[in-house]
């Protein structure tokens, strides 16, 4: 079996504590526990010029090589181009996004660099699997550095139809270079569609299928691989948990009272904003809940250095603030609201412990929280998942309560529908959304795409199994 190269921006280093808040981070480390090899990527440390330092760590198996970057190549390229040009419009947020040169300039030169460093380490039957969307073009820095591997590219997040990928400036250098990958894999159909409609009409590219396109003298294909969970285990892990020490002070501190949970990155695509009106809207219009129910909202900050992320913190400290003083009582807050991080153990019991979990991004590629809480319930007695359907899970989580989370007063009569549902309603939604969800578990993941990536036939067989 040849050798895998795992390329992202962040590489996750095992530490001792174990928490990662951080989809990619969780899905690719999961790969690599299984399938060894190699992960490269930025070391997490800006460092002055002159002072840059490639680092090489053997850990159960994995090979980690983490590389530092300059403090202005790193504001440019990750603060810049990547988190306020291209987050945004991937995340169909036009009116967020801050276009400058001189960031996509960094963000290129950045995608070389990382191909000068990483290229000494590759063997020429090395596959690489290059992630998301920080590094668009880096497929064609290796082309052009002669690496004639098979390089793939996954995106962990949105691809946008051609009318909001055109608004990105001089789209060609970043969104058509995915030509030079052999196989662009994305989490939805509708993801796929996006790229074939971007290079059949923008780019009057040729194509077989709308899945092969020929780019000059390369062939790209695109596929769909959805991410998953380790359905199984998580669900092992949220019984043993439930009875932590962590977990049952939680609940003895909830004094029988219901709970919903809400676990997110704190970023504008999560919806935050509006999910904590909506939960006001829900008190407002029913009543009955106030004092019976708690909203807990774990969410680690995020990315607080670039503007749009320090002021939504402000304002969604603000908002929860505002739904605790109009509706709290001295003995109940109806929202607590925590910024940090907690181990995927403490999430997973805290998951199990929940009635309904909320999960309604604006936008999310695919969303693994909505689906770790379904691993987490007790099938005899599950709690129930509020979706938007604007996450990529929705495709599979068609038995979900699924909702618009810009229509509160929908989302407020889903969290009162699913507080209120009978028990046999809740099994048979679970079982359906456990039987969807274990077809597809993360084992499969990595594995399937590789097997695309090098060979098409192999591939087939996976997606027949796949499909059941
Ligand atoms: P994210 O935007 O990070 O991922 P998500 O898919 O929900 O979003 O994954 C978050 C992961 O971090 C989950 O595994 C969750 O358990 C963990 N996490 C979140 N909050 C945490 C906390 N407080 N403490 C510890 N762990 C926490 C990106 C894309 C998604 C896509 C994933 C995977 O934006 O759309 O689903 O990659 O492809």
């Amino acid at each position: 079996m040849a050798r895998v190269v795992v390329v992202s921006n962040r590489v996750a280093v095992p530490n001792r504590d174990g928490t990662r808040a951080g989809g990619l981070e969780v899905v690719i480390g999961s790969y690599l526990k299984r399938n060894q090899g190699i992960w490269f990527g930025w070391s997490g440390r800006t460092v002055a010029k002159g002072e840059e330092v490639t680092r090489k760590v053997e850990h159960a198996g994995v090979t980690y090589i983490t590389t530092d970057l300059l403090r202005a190549d790193f504001q440019e390229y990750y603060n810049g181009f990547a988190n306020r040009m291209l987050w945004p419009i991937l995340h169909y947020r036009l009116d967020l996004a801050e276009f400058s040169s001189r960031d996509m300039a960094g963000y290129l030169r950045v995608n070389e660099l990382f191909a000068d460093r990483l290229k000494p380490f590759l063997k020429p039957d090395d596959v690489l699997w290059v992630h998301d969307y920080h590094l668009l073009p880096l497929g064609k820095a290796l082309r052009e550095r002669g690496v004639e591997n098979k390089i793939g590219f996954f995106l962990h997040i949105p691809f946008p139809p051609p009318d909001m990928l055109t608004c990105l400036p001089k789209h060609e250098r970043t969104i058509l270079s995915l030509c030079h990958y052999d196989l662009v894999g994305f989490q939805t159909n509708n993801d796929a569609d996006n790229l074939a409609d971007y290079l059949s009409h923008e780019c009057r590219m040729p194509s077989r299928d709308r899945r092969t396109f020929i780019a000059g003298s390369r062939t790209l294909r695109i596929g769909v691989f959805p991410v998953g969970v380790e359905m199984a285990e998580f669900e092992r892990l949220a019984r043993r948990t439930k009875r932590t020490a962590v977990v049952r002070e939680v609940l003895n501190s909830l004094s029988e009272r219901s709970m919903i949970i809400g676990v997110d990155r704190l970023d504008y695509s999560k919806g935050l904003g509006l999910r904590v009106r909506a939960f006001e809207q829900f008190l407002g219009t029913y009543p009955r809940w106030r004092g019976a129910v708690t909203y807990l909202q774990i969410t680690p900050r995020s990315r607080s250095e670039i503007r749009e992320y320090a002021d939504m913190e402000r304002r969604i400290d603000e908002t929860v603030g505002r739904v605790n003083g109009r509706y709290g009582e001295a003995s109940w807050t109806p929202i607590r609201y925590v910024n940090r991080p907690y181990s995927r153990t403490t999430l997973a019991g805290l998951y199990r412990s929940s009635r309904a979990a909320l999960v309604t991004p604006l936008r999310d590629g695919m969303n693994l929280v909505a689906k770790e809480y379904i691993a987490a319930q007790d099938p005899e007695d599950p709690g129930v998942l509020i979706l938007s359907r604007f996450a990529g899970a929705a495709v599979e989580c068609q038995a979900a309560l699924l909702v618009n989370p810009y229509d509160q007063e929908a989302v407020a009569a889903a969290i009162d529908q699913a507080l209120s549902m009978p028990l046999d309603e809740r099994c048979g939604r679970h079982s359906a959304l456990v039987k969807v969800l274990s077809e597809n578990d993360i084992k499969d993941w990595g594995p399937r795409f590789v097997a695309a990536l090098t060979n098409p036939a192999e591939a087939k067989r996976w997606s027949r199994r796949a499909s059941g």
